[in-house]
């Protein structure tokens, strides 16, 4: 398969650099435009500022990129909803077809490890959603963690989905899952899930690390680093839980199933939180592409 990967990250890839991948159904369904955009720039610069080049992922015209130009990067936040959001069950029909698709944890992973880059930020990743052992609505990022190497930084999952058993789902999968200075796997908006981590790590070199192990041992499953978000960013608790607690109220009277309800959820609960979920969610995706800038130098220096 062909994938275009941008010329700076293919040279920064051959001489062991820092290398940061970056979803696009953020961008296209995750957040609105103008703010979309903005994000997608300062989230790279944050990178960049961090020593880290970055690499956000999409499939354009049919043809993955790895690595997109700024005019490339402000076509995915116009267009928005009409680029399709894109897990890994999507990529063939999205490529076959010349379309364009927004790509989810689970084809971002999958891009980022063909072209060899073993760190991805985002926001959120999916999981099991509530009720989700009837609707068995799991979403493809816990499978698709449990078969690529690839770390991949979030603020945990958001308390929209089921968090118990997601953790549970990815124990199944083999999935390293590290919390970042807490104990405590982090639920999005707050630090708090009630559930605990399997393993601690306190630094950039030991995420390092741990991803170094993961490599050298060939285990071939990916690693997943919850960071909470920064306390300053972290939106109200009780607020952010009722507006959650209407909107999939409101998901189970409008019958929204499927790949759906994650861009439901998160517009109505941006809807009733007066925008201060929006907020939050781009304070901590930046939180996050700092610390997976920081674990990319660590990781390119511990490989020299
Ligand atoms: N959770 C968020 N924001 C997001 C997503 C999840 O808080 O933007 C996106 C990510 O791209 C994730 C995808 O991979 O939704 C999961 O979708 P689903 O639940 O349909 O698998
Ligand atoms: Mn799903």
């Amino acid at each position: 398969m062909s994938i275009a990967v941008a010329p700076e990250v293919a040279a920064a890839l051959a001489r062991g650099g820092a290398v940061v991948a970056l979803e696009s159904t953020i961008i296209c369904h995750g957040m609105p435009y103008p703010k979309n955009l903005q994000t997608a720039v300062e989230v790279e610069a944050v990178v960049r500022d961090s020593g880290a080049i970055p690499a956000t992922i999409a499939i354009l015209d049919g043809v993955p990129h790895v690595g997109l130009s700024s005019e490339q990067l402000k076509r995915l936040a116009i267009s928005g909803r009409q680029f399709q959001k894109t897990a890994r069950r999507d990529i063939a029909h999205v490529v076959a077809s010349g379309g364009n698709g927004a790509t989810t944890v689970s084809a971002t992973m999958f891009f980022a490890h063909k072209v060899g880059i073993p760190i991805f930020v985002t926001g959120a990743i999916g999981g099991v959603h509530r009720h989700g052992e009837q609707t068995m609505d799991i979403s493809s990022d816990l499978t698709e963690l449990g078969k690529t190497p690839v770390a991949v930084i979030s603020a945990g999952v958001k308390s929209i989905l089921d968090i118990p058993r997601t953790l549970e789902y990815l124990e199944t999968q083999g999935v390293t899952v590290a919390a970042y200075r807490t104990n405590e796997f982090p639920a999005f908006f707050t630090e708090i899930s009630g559930c605990q981590v399997p393993c601690r790590v306190d630094s950039p070199e030991e995420c390092a690390k741990i991803i170094h192990a993961n490599k050298n041992l060939d285990l071939c499953s990916g690693i997943l680093i919850a960071v909470p978000i920064p306390t300053q960013d972290a939106a109200s608790g009780n607020l952010i839980e009722s507006a959650i607690q209407k909107s999939l109220k409101e998901a189970e009277e409008k019958r929204i199933i499927g790949n759906a309800i994650t861009p439901f959820m998160l517009e109505r609960v941006k809807e009733l939180t007066g925008g201060s979920s929006l907020e939050a969610n781009i304070a901590l995706v930046k939180n996050n592409a700092r610390l997976g800038a920081e674990i990319a130098v660590a990781l390119s220096n511990l490989q020299k």
